[in-house]
């Protein structure tokens, strides 16, 4: 699975990017993310939205953020009414600072399932309905190559 395989592709956006899902989110479908993180990273993330309202803030299905400083990890979690919901805190981290990754995210029917450089990182079950969710959105310290979007048919 490569970018190669993506029906859209976003290059080099300027970060904080943020833009349509096209055709939405169903299960099947998988979203590639081709970055480097910056030497000086504290944290990124990358969030799955319901739309792109900043005032008020959209409901973030999957709010994805690795955390460099401190003791390393990867949070998740959901934005509801502008109200963040309980952690999901996976204390490993297989990004580095630096350094290229591809993080891989894979919609299935009940779970987002992540994967970086080619291993299986974490499952996140969906709080908000799947066909809420619209728009990708990443940001913090981070360079992105290449978002693609691979369709599940
Ligand atoms: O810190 O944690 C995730 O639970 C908050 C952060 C917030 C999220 C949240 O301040 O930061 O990571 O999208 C946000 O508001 C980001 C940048 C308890």
């Amino acid at each position: 699975m490569s970018v190669a395989n993506a029906k859209h592709t976003v290059l080099n956006p300027v970060i904080p990017y943020t833009g349509p899902i096209p055709g939405g989110l169903h299960p099947g479908e998988i979203i590639i993310i081709q970055g480097t993180v910056p030497p000086d990273a504290d944290r990124f993330q990358i969030d799955l939205s319901s739309g792109c309202s900043t005032k008020p803030r959209s409901d973030v299905a999957l709010h994805f953020s690795p955390r460099f400083k401190g003791s390393p990890c990867v949070v998740c979690n959901t934005l509801l009414q502008e109200s963040w919901g309980k952690e999901e805190t996976l204390h490993q981290l297989p990004y580095k600072r630096g350094a290229p990754f591809e993080t891989i995210i894979l919609v299935h029917e009940d779970v987002f399932k992540v994967a970086v450089n080619g291993t299986h990182l974490l499952e996140y079950k969906h709080k908000i309905p799947l066909n809420r969710v619209d728009t990708f959105s990443i940001s913090g310290k981070v360079r992105v190559h290449a978002i693609g979007y691979i369709p599940n048919s």
